[in-house]
This record gives C-alpha cells, sequence and structure tokens, in this order.
C-alpha cells in the first residue's frame, strides 16, 4: 500500500482509509499528470498499486462520466483544472485517457486492476528512411533509420518496427545498424508484416536522430509487371532508463518494389539494363536507382542478392521473349 506517504508505516492507510483518500488526493490535486506519469514509471519497475491508485482517482473524479479532472497547481499556488476524457470496458473500468495528445491504453483485470500499459504518442512523431547500398562483399543492403525531433528521457532502448509487406518480399537476414544497436534484430513474418524487434543492454541509449537500426538483406520473389508496395506499418519505442512504451505516429516514404526496375520508371525496360552495365563500369553512380529491383532479378545464393552482368542480360532475354515474366527461360 506504501505510496506517497511511506513514511507513515504498513498499515496505517487500512486502518485509517480516509487519511489514505486524503494523502494522495494531494498529490492528485498538486499535479494530476506527473501523479499519472509517476504511476506508468512504478509500473514498468514492477510496482502496480500505484497506477491503480491513480486510477480509483481519476474514476472518483469522474463522477461515473466519461470524463475526469486533471489538475496543475501553479507557482502562484493557482489551482487550474482540465476535463479529460476516459474510456471504460463494459463493467465500467477506466481503460483508456487521453491527455496532451498522448493516449494512455490500460489493459485491466476484472478487478480493474492493469495489466498492461500502451501509451500512444499522437504528438511523438517518427520518420523511417529506407537507403540502399552494397556492403563490402557485393550484397544490396538496405538501411532501416529513423528520425525524430522529440526526446526520450533515457535514449532508446528497444524497439518494435512492423513494415507491411507483400509475401514475395522475402528477407534472407539482418545486420545491426549503428552502435549500440549494432547487433543483428530478430525479424519474424506476422499477418502480411514484417516485424524486426531489437534492444540494447544498456540503460542509457541514443536519441532518435538519423539512427540506423538495421540493414536488410532481402530478395523479390514477384514478376517484372508487378509492383510490391512496402510501407512502415507502426513502431514501438521503448526508453532505455524507465522501460516506458511509446507507440509513436511514424510516417515513411513507401517503397515501390518491381523485379529489373532499376530507375522506378514502373516498366522494365532495355534502359534497365544499361543502367546495370553502366553502374557495373563505374560510370553511373547508385543514387535514384532502386538496387534490390537490380539485384533481385538473376537470384543469387540464399546469403544475399548482388548486382551482376547476369542480372542486366535477364532483362534482355525478358525483352526478347526468351525468358518469363519471372525472369524464368521459357521451355
Ligand atoms: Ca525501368
Amino acid at each position: 500500500m506504501n505510496y506517497l506517504r511511506s513514511v507513515c508505516g504498513d498499515g496505517f492507510f487500512v486502518s485509517y482509509p480516509q487519511e489514505f483518500f486524503a494523502s494522495i488526493s494531494n498529490q492528485y490535486f498538486s499535479n494530476t499528470s506527473r501523479t499519472l506519469e509517476l504511476g506508468i514509471k512504478r509500473f514498468y519497475d514492477g510496482y502496480h498499486e500505484p497506477l491503480n491508485q491513480f486510477l480509483f482517482f481519476a474514476d472518483a473524479f469522474s463522477f461515473g462520466s466519461n470524463k475526469t479532472i486533471f489538475y496543475t497547481l501553479d507557482a502562484e499556488g493557482n489551482i487550474v483544472s482540465e476535463n479529460i476524457t476516459i474510456g471504460r470496458n463494459s463493467v465500467g473500468h477506466i481503460t483508456s485517457l487521453l491527455y496532451n495528445k498522448t493516449l494512455y491504453k490500460f489493459s485491466v483485470d476484472d478487478e480493474g486492476n492493469v495489466l498492461a500499459v500502451d501509451i500512444q504518442d499522437t504528438a511523438f512523431n517518427v520518420s523511417v528512411t529506407f537507403t540502399f547500398y552494397v556492403d563490402e562483399e557485393g550484397y544490396v543492403i538496405t538501411n532501416l533509420s529513423i528520425n525524430s525531433e522529440t526526446e526520450l528521457t533515457g535514449g532508446l532502448g528497444a524497439y518494435i518496427l512492423s513494415l507491411t509487406a507483400p509475401e514475395d518480399v522475402i528477407v534472407l537476414s539482418a545486420t545491426g545498424g549503428e552502435l549500440p544497436f549494432n547487433a543483428p534484430p530478430t525479424v519474424g513474418r506476422l499477418d502480411g508484416q514484417i516485424v524486426i524487434v531489437g534492444f540494447i543492454s544498456e540503460t542509457d541509449g541514443p536519441q532518435l536522430q538519423n539512427l540506423v537500426l538495421v540493414g536488410l538483406r532481402w530478395r523479390l520473389n514477384s514478376t517484372a509487371t508487378t509492383e510490391l508496395p512496402l510501407e512502415t506499418f507502426g513502431l514501438v519505442v521503448v526508453d532505455a532508463s524507465s522501460g516506458a512504451e511509446h507507440n509513436v505516429t511514424v510516417s515513411s516514404e513507401t517503397l515501390g518494389f518491381m523485379r529489373g526496375d532499376i530507375n522506378r520508371d514502373g516498366h522494365v525496360s532495355i534502359a534497365d539494363a544499361m543502367f546495370i552495365a553502366q553502374y557495373l563500369a563505374g560510370n553511373r553512380p547508385i543514387t535514384g536507382f532502386n538496387l534490390l529491383n537490380a539485384a533481385s532479378i538473376k537470384q543469387d545464393e540464399n546469403e544475399g542478392e548482388k548486382i551482376t552482368i547476369a542480372d542486366a542480360m535477364f532483362i534482355a532475354q525478358y525483352l526478347a521473349g526468351l525468358r518469363d515474366e519471372y525472369f524464368n527461360l521459357n521451355q
């Protein structure tokens, strides 16, 4: 039961429940949002009661409605109050709360005690960028980096990044990104999504400023006439210090994959073969090219895809009718 008046000793509030109510009211009235923050921090530390007590108060001040009251005591001693929208489950327990563009969602048990917290920060914007390059072994890598102006108190400690991707986009392997995220993350497939999960062992993480999280070696299994859209679906970032999870608003470009369409003009033509030849001869920079579209024409070993002159040759053979739209030889 110890929470705000731990000086009172065990059992005090059980014997004097009115004191318990008065004591927490003090905290709730002086700064409600700080009380919520403290409750969530304690929850992630494994102490669930402060958050349950907070929600008990939020419920008490709602008087059964779908609004509750948040208070802030300013430096002059004025109390400012604000109506906050709350959501309830079918038996009336509070399951969500919207404050300052942040949506707090609570999974609760039958008694209304919190089992899990999900924080969706609609004002916490993160952009995801895809960058192609060729590594020292010649494999095409796509780096995924994130960027945000919002700071995490303890820096980034873990993330779950999900991309919507057709089944024909295959992840062969993943490499780590920048320190301390240099260990390969775990990559999985779930309901039409590629889900990438990574974490660090430090309790002090980097900020989200052009931070490379992961490099992917992948492959396209589709045809020369199908465009495969890939985009960021969601991102959860976790504070390395507090463990607080933020379900952020994420934006990214949509990558339109099409096997063979190197210059991304929407179709496979002799120009694509020419660009590969010019790139391999060192006469054309890779800027603006979709390197995975080039590397996935002739498929290489399962460690990854390389761009070779065979890719250009396969395009020529496809255009001459010797190969089908999967770049397989016609019988
Ligand atoms: Ca093209």
